[in-house]
């Protein structure tokens, strides 16, 4: 055989290689792997040896199915079930009320902890025999109980004396998908939709089920399919068919569906000549649509609502307020128990104070107006979904109205689906901050779960990094974030540390050489992207529109707050936005002890000193380096740390196959080129203002401030085709 058709045998069998990863990394977290530790594979055979579960519902049946198939794979042999409660049994599954007594009394004292979608899972002797029990309040307990046990197994722990109950902290558990009725996805960078509108509803593809299937295993019980950029139709009945036909098959996994609901709807589908929430046709046109949704999906969600933000219409454009147009879809769903959401992200363009304070300033004044059965959806951050910012003012201060949290699970501004950063990292850093506002130990995590100021919803919404690429994610650590977010939302106190050990161990292999290093890894990626991108506070210095790649020095779009500029202030005297009061005083908006501390250059956390600070260039920073030099060397700390991951990589290969050593370290090697540009075009052009060398240390730019700024992407993907 020629050199040439050799290298192509090699080509087309690496390529093989590859391809058999992606069908691997297709699984997710539910890879379900065998067991090769003899004992604990016996000890795990006892357990599961013959399961008691009366399959007499659609997510009993689920529950089966799942059972079936992980239990094979990683034990190699399947596990009889049965219906009837027999004296063999190992795992006895079911409902605590339909439990027989003397078993109920097993787990009696446990169980009060339990909530409505909680669940137990419990050793106990049963016949002088030992058995587990598996109970719950309702059938999704049941579920979420059996994919945390088959977690367990995947994650290699001890079971024989299990006695866990775990209950869900937060009510609403959501994915937002920005999906179009096209398909494509706005911000996403992972294929195309998912939902299939065209074949739906007469074909159901396999993957809506495996989507479920991994959403039920972390707990998410709620996704908006459509993008909140709304497009009416999908309120039309040619679409909630095709909704009805997708909430069928969630419906057996616990998800329940919303959908984006345009404001303008009762014009564009229904004919009508105002959409002013206060007109009563309007009202009553609100009201038969949701008569007639609930038709198609009976226990359908409720709607999510973007109004008067973007372009997108709202009760402002009648000269109405937020909430004449939140309560009148409410009171549509009241009847049937929806809830509507209502996206806090505003900002005017005929409004000049700063973009920071506007979301507070227009909400505040509706606290304790709007209906229960609203919640008002308000982003991690003031701005939007930057890689760090203090967290939403609005945490804390607004009391009387549930507040869902949203955060971006896609990665918008953290370098797409190309850059490996573990986000739970970053959430977790936005729950755990204290708001000050009802004393020390007011935290987001606390707001959010309702329990600082006894609200009766709760929820977290994240905007979905789903799509068609193969591994669901397009970055196979990108998975990581739609678990942890998962994760976070029933429990916001768990540890993004020990979320990443848990991904891990059911993602790839449970070897603790392998874990360690490699969990380190993930826990330091996203200091590592503030680094290369947004260092000490800096924010928004995205190429404008498709975000991909730096562009501070932006200045010519059609409103000021779309530029970079608007948010870096960079000028010969120094960097920054002045949001003290001697600047726009977007620090009042925080609880007094908060303010006090991000007014104090000296003693405001220096990770969002340029938030809150316009600064001169020779400035000291706690190091002692000068303001220039500091930034300097965080961009050039956010590269070393890029390398520093693909070592850690490279030293992991050995416990990977070569697809998955392989796929990440391509993408690792794209994301350190990318993060030099940011670090080299950032730093070039802040340079014209601040005249002063590169710090010792800092590389030497490849490339000249020109060549960055004349870099296009026309076809960059996740951007919406026009802004309208
Ligand atoms: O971050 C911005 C995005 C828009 C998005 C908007 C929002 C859906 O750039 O694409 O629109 O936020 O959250 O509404």
């Amino acid at each position: 055989m020629g050199i040439f058709k050799l290298s192509l045998v090699f080509i087309f069998l690496s390529f093989l290689k590859l391809h058999s990863q992606h069908l691997d990394d297709y699984k997710l977290w539910l890879k379900y792997n065998n067991i090769e530790d003899k004992n604990l594979a016996t000890d795990y055979s006892n357990i599961t040896n013959s399961i008691y579960l009366p399959t007499t519902s659609e997510i009993y049946t689920n529950t089966k199915k799942e059972l079936s198939t992980a239990i094979p794979q990683m034990l190699g042999r399947e596990s009889t079930f049965t219906d009837a409660l027999r004296p063999e049994n190992s795992l006895i599954i079911d409902l605590y009320d339909n439990l027989p007594k003397d078993l109920q009394l097993k787990v009696e004292r446990e169980f009060k902890n339990v909530s409505n979608e909680g669940f137990l899972i419990k050793s106990v002797k049963y016949n002088n025999a030992p058995i587990t029990i598996i109970s719950a309040k309702k059938e999704i307990g049941i579920l979420y109980a059996v994919f945390r046990f088959l977690h367990l197994m995947q994650t290699h722990e001890n079971l024989k004396e299990i006695d866990l109950i775990d209950s869900p902290k937060l009510q609403l558990r959501m994915l937002n998908h920005w999906d179009n009725l096209d398909r494509t996805v706005e911000r996403g960078y992972a294929g195309f939709s998912l939902w299939n509108w065209q074949k739906l509803p007469g074909y159901i593809d396999e993957r809506y089920i495996d989507y479920a299937r991994a959403n039920a295993s972390i707990g998410i019980n709620a996704i908006s399919l459509t993008n909140v950029n709304a497009n009416a139709l999908v309120l039309t009945p040619m679409y909630l068919e095709k909704v009805e036909a997708l909430a069928n098959i969630f419906r057996g996994y616990g998800v329940k569906v919303y959908l984006t609901a345009r404001f303008s709807a009762p014009i564009e589908i229904g004919k009508l000549k105002t959409a002013d929430p206060l007109d009563v046709a309007v009202q009553k046109w609100w009201q038969n649509k949701a008569k007639e949704i609930y038709t198609f999906i009976p226990d359908f969600g409720g709607f999510l609502v973007k109004a008067n933000s973007e372009g997108q219409p709202g009760p402002q454009n009648y000269g109405r307020n937020h909430v004449d147009g939140a309560n009148m879809m409410a009171k549509a769903l009241e009847p049937f128990g929806g809830n509507v959401i209502w996206r806090a992200f505003v900002y005017s363009e005929h409004d000049d104070t700063d973009r920071a304070k506007q979301a507070y300033d227009e909400f505040l004044p509706y606290d304790g107006k709007f209906m229960d059965n609203v919640l008002v959806q308000v982003k991690n951050g003031p701005i939007d979904f930057q890689p760090r910012e203090p967290f939403h003012p609005m945490f804390g201060a607004m009391k009387k109205t549930p507040l869902v949290m949203e955060f971006q699970i896609t990665q918008e501004y953290l370098g797409f689906s190309t850059h490996l950063v573990f986000l739970p990292k970053l959430f977790e850093e936005v729950l755990d901050s204290d708001t000050y506002q009802k004393g020390k130990g007011s935290t987001v995590a606390k707001i959010v779960d309702g329990s600082l100021y006894g609200n009766k919803l709760s929820g977290m919404a994240g905007v979905a990094n789903i799509g068609t690429d193969i591994n669901w994610t397009g970055h196979p650590f990108a998975q990581a974030n739609w678990y942890g977010f998962g994760r976070l939302a029933w429990d916001p106190y768990l540890s993004s540390e020990m979320i990443a050990d848990e991904w891990l161990r059911a993602t790839y292999n449970n070897d603790q050489e392998f874990i360690e290093p490699v969990k380190k890894m993930m826990l330091m990626s996203r200091e590592a992207v503030v680094n290369y991108m947004n260092p000490l506070g800096l924010h928004h210095l995205f190429d404008t529109g498709h975000h991909y790649g730096p562009g501070p020095w932006v200045n010519n779009l059609g409103r000021p707050d779309w530029n970079p500029v608007y948010y870096h202030k960079a000028d010969t005297m120094g960097i920054g936005f002045d949001r003290t009061p001697t600047g726009s005083n977007a620090t009042e908006q925080y609880a007094p002890y908060l303010a006090n501390l991000y007014n104090d250059p000296k003693r405001i956390p220096e990770e969002y000193l340029l938030w809150f600070h316009h600064l001169p260039w020779d400035y000291k920073l706690k190091s002692g380096e000068s303001l220039w030099d500091g930034i300097a060397l965080k961009y050039q700390k956010g590269v070393n740390q890029v390398s520093e991951m693909i070592t850690t990589w490279n030293n992991a290969k050995p416990y990977l196959t070569e697809g998955q050593y392989k796929e990440v370290e391509m993408l690792l090697q794209i994301q350190l080129k990318e993060a030099k540009w940011w670090r080299d075009a950032c730093l070039l052009y802040f340079q014209t203002f601040s005249q002063r060398p590169l710090p010792a240390g800092v590389e030497k730019p490849a490339n000249s401030l020109e060549y960055f700024e004349s870099l296009k992407f026309p076809f960059a993907p996740g951007i919406r085709p026009q802004w309208d």
